[in-house]
């Protein structure tokens, strides 16, 4: 059901006509303004409240802001796709949270007309077309919604009983059982990766999506998330150091991203793999993490990107890699969430590879390290 209609929206977004690198500037210059009018129209409305749930005027306002990079993500890519993918996210989670549904497609006519505003005409209409897309296809974005619970939370794996376990204390917030249950999972260095990739990471979508649908707070998930990192950091430091035999690598996240745990995972995998591994974690200004690869001179870097509209900041950085000689050999592996919503979306950043999880990571990793030494032979 999903398919069909995103397939039919790929379908239909193939008559919009991709939008010059100009125009994008031009957007990206005038997006606080545009994002003001948006704010100052909506609320306004003498309905505003009734569409946005009397919830408070600063979650339409957050969501504006997100909604906007995302526009310019996807317009600077070229890829609708993302959006496509991404728009049943935002009614069901803001449908969730007490938005009405007609909220959506009356915010894309004040797009519109903001847009208007503050760009040239003949730019203006061509920003516009992907609104006059999204609100054609709002009913049936609607109707997906609302027909389809199925949001790609399956479990795949040797360990649902103890995810499910974990899970159990975890959503109590019952560290202490977390804990003793994780030990009891985690014996051996070698039980560290399956712990990782089936107890924490579905725990912590499962976490996501009970936070999306409203069924527990940004506390519980904050504690969830605090307690997972209490518990990483115990059992690894449990095991013994291993001796590097391979290179030096950096992990971190894309700038402005803040989701780290992903990241994370990856670090301590390589590490206990034998790379000599720096987890510097999220939100890194580019210009230090570049000052700091200048020092480091790491073999690997891996990005982690999140959210979709963190994909340019990505590809930012690694075109400065790219063109700097002291750092253009160094290899650049990007993964995370961003990547899943449309194949191949990660070849966009300029990296040489992409891993869809911890242990592909570790892979791809080794493989180009015994490359460069096979070729240094
Ligand atoms: C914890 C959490 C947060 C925490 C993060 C804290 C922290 N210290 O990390 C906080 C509260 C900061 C946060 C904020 C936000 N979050 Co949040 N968050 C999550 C949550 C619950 C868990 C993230 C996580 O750790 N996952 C577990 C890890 C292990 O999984 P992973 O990242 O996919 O990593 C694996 C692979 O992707 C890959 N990988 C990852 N990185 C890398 C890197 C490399 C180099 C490689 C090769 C591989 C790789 O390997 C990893 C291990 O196998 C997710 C739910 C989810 N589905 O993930 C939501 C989620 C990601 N958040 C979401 C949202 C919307 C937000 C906010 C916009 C909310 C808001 N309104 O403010 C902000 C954005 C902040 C920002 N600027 O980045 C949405 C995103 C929706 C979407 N469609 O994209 C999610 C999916 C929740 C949901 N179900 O709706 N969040």
């Amino acid at each position: 059901m999903e398919h069909k209609i995103f397939s039919q929206m790929e379908n239909d977004a193939k008559q919009i006509k991709s939008i010059s690198t100009h125009t994008c500037s031009k957007l990206l210059e005038k997006k606080d303004l545009i994002v003001e009018t948006v704010n100052t129209q909506m609320s306004r409305r003498p309905d505003i409240h009734r569409l946005i749930g009397y919830n408070p005027l600063q979650m339409m306002y957050d969501n504006h802001r997100n909604h906007f990079n995302l526009i310019i993500q996807v317009l600077k890519l070229q890829e609708i796709d993302i959006l496509i993918n991404m728009i049943p996210w935002v009614y069901r989670t803001y449908h969730i949270h007490g938005f009405d549904y007609d909220y959506f497609p009356i915010a894309f006519q004040h797009w519109i007309k903001a847009i208007e505003d503050h760009l040239e005409s003949n730019m203006a209409q061509s920003v516009s077309n992907i609104y006059h897309f999204l609100i054609k296809w709002h009913p049936a974005i609607v109707e997906l919604v609302e027909t389809n619970r199925d949001i790609g939370l399956s479990f795949y794996g040797d360990l649902q009983k103890e995810h499910e376990q974990f899970l159990h204390y975890l959503l109590q917030g019952d560290y202490k059982n977390c804990l003793l249950y994780s030990e009891k999972i985690v014996k051996t260095p070698t039980d560290l990766a399956p712990f990782y990739l089936q107890v924490i990471q579905p725990a912590l979508y499962r976490v996501g999506f009970l936070w999306q649908i409203r069924e527990i707070s940004v506390a519980v998930e904050h504690l969830s998330t605090a307690i997972i990192g209490r518990i990483m950091a115990l059992l690894y430091t449990r095991f013994p150091l291993i001796d590097t035999k391979y290179g030096n690598a950096i992990i971190s996240s894309a700038p402005n991203e803040f989701h780290e745990v992903g990241g994370r995972i990856v670090a301590d995998l390589l590490e206990m793999e034998g790379w000599n591994v720096d987890f510097i974690g999220a939100n890194v200004p580019p210009q230090e993490l570049l000052e700091y690869m200048k020092k480091k001179r790491p073999f690997l870097l891996g990005l982690s990107v999140t959210m979709p509209y963190h994909i340019d900041s990505a590809s930012q950085i690694i075109s400065l890699l790219k063109n700097d000689p002291d750092l253009a050999s160094t290899k650049i592996m990007v993964g995370g969430l961003a990547f899943f919503h449309k194949r191949n979306l990660w070849q966009k950043t300029g990296a040489d590879g992409w891993a869809p999880h911890g242990l592909e990571a570790i892979r791809l990793a080794n493989s180009w390290w015994h490359e460069v030494e096979f070729s240094n032979v």
